[in-house]
């Protein structure tokens, strides 16, 4: 909750439409509090913030750990007591994941340029056409938003008919296995409901090609729309959508969005609402009374 309260105020600041210079300008930001703006006002007229100082010596290290795909902040801190400090030294037994993330350990701190993104997304629409011509394959995340680069593609396949999504998981990931696209799993097929998701690496053909991280998602046609929104993101665009919903007795998810939640003591979820029909995002913007956002205005 700290983390985001920092991210808040960065991206408050950023966007604000002049150098912040004063205290109370740097309290008059929304998404900035008192005690984040002395903190400004301290660096402002020192240069510095005290407060990192005391930041203890582990933290690069542990920032280096948990930057394998697959190592949180219990693992990073399991390793420094274990006396591990760089990379080289970590000995433990690692989990298949830990041992992809490490492998790929400087590609998957990289961003792809968007025109990389465009080429994995169209390696996936050919391979899911081969297989059915009607799928619909759409690179979502950072790429739909319209950003110059990625951390890696999210695509989400589904198919007009309601059905043919069925299944087509599996056999698409074994046909760009078979190409060579697809270089390792991380995780094979996490299912939830009627999605299913897999996320894994990828590398296009041809010299000097990097691997990047690969995500694909199958969602039935019924929860496209939501499916879409979901995972353009950004996951804070996401999270004030969610609260949004709940404000309006709605609640909105990966699969739908549901009126009338059925509210327990303490705002807890008794009951499911009912689904509300949402062909299209703007069905989905709409209904929540707001309106429609480009993929390219959606980072908050
Ligand atoms: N998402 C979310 N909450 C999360 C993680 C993800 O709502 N905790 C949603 C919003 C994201 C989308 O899934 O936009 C895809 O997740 P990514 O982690 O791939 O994020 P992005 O594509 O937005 O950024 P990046 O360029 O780093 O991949
Ligand atoms: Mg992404
Ligand atoms: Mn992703």
């Amino acid at each position: 909750r700290r983390a985001l309260g920092y991210t808040k105020a960065i991206n408050a600041l950023k966007s604000f439409h002049k150098p912040v210079t004063t205290y109370q300008e740097a309290c008059s930001i929304p998404g900035v509090g008192k005690r984040m703006a002395e903190k400004i006002v301290e660096i402002l007229e020192s240069g510095h913030l005290r407060k990192l100082d005391h930041i203890s010596e582990s933290v690069p290290v542990l920032e280096l750990f948990s930057n394998i795909w697959g190592a949180g902040t219990k693992t990073a801190q399991m390793w420094y007591q274990q006396g591990f400090r760089s990379l080289d030294d970590i000995q433990a037994p690692l989990t298949t994941q830990q041992a992809i993330g490490l492998k790929h350990y400087d590609d998957f701190l990289e961003r792809m340029p968007r025109e990389e993104a465009a080429e994995i997304e169209q390696t996936v629409r050919e391979s899911a056409q081969a297989l059915s011509p009607g799928l619909l394959c759409v690179a979502c995340g950072s790429y739909r938003r319209g950003k110059a680069s990625c951390g890696d593609v999210d695509v989400l396949v589904t198919h007009p008919d309601g059905r043919s999504h069925q299944g087509i998981l599996s056999r698409l990931l074994e046909n760009l296995r078979q190409q060579g696209f697809l270089t390792d799993d991380l995780v094979s097929q996490e299912e939830n409901g009627q999605q299913q998701k897999y996320l894994g690496v990828c590398r296009l053909p041809g010299p000097g090609r990097r691997h990047w991280r690969l995500d694909i998602i199958t969602v039935p046609y019924g929860e496209f729309a939501c499916a879409l929104l979901y995972f353009t993101g950004s996951a804070h665009f996401n999270r004030s959508m969610r609260a949004l919903a709940k404000t309006k007795g709605m609640s909105l998810s990966e699969h739908a969005l549901s009126s009338a939640v059925v509210r327990g003591p303490r705002g807890l979820k008794v009951g499911p609402g009912q689904v509300l029909p949402t062909p299209t995002e703007k069905d989905v913007f709409r209904l929540l009374g707001l309106p429609y956002r480009e993929p390219a205005k959606r980072d908050w």
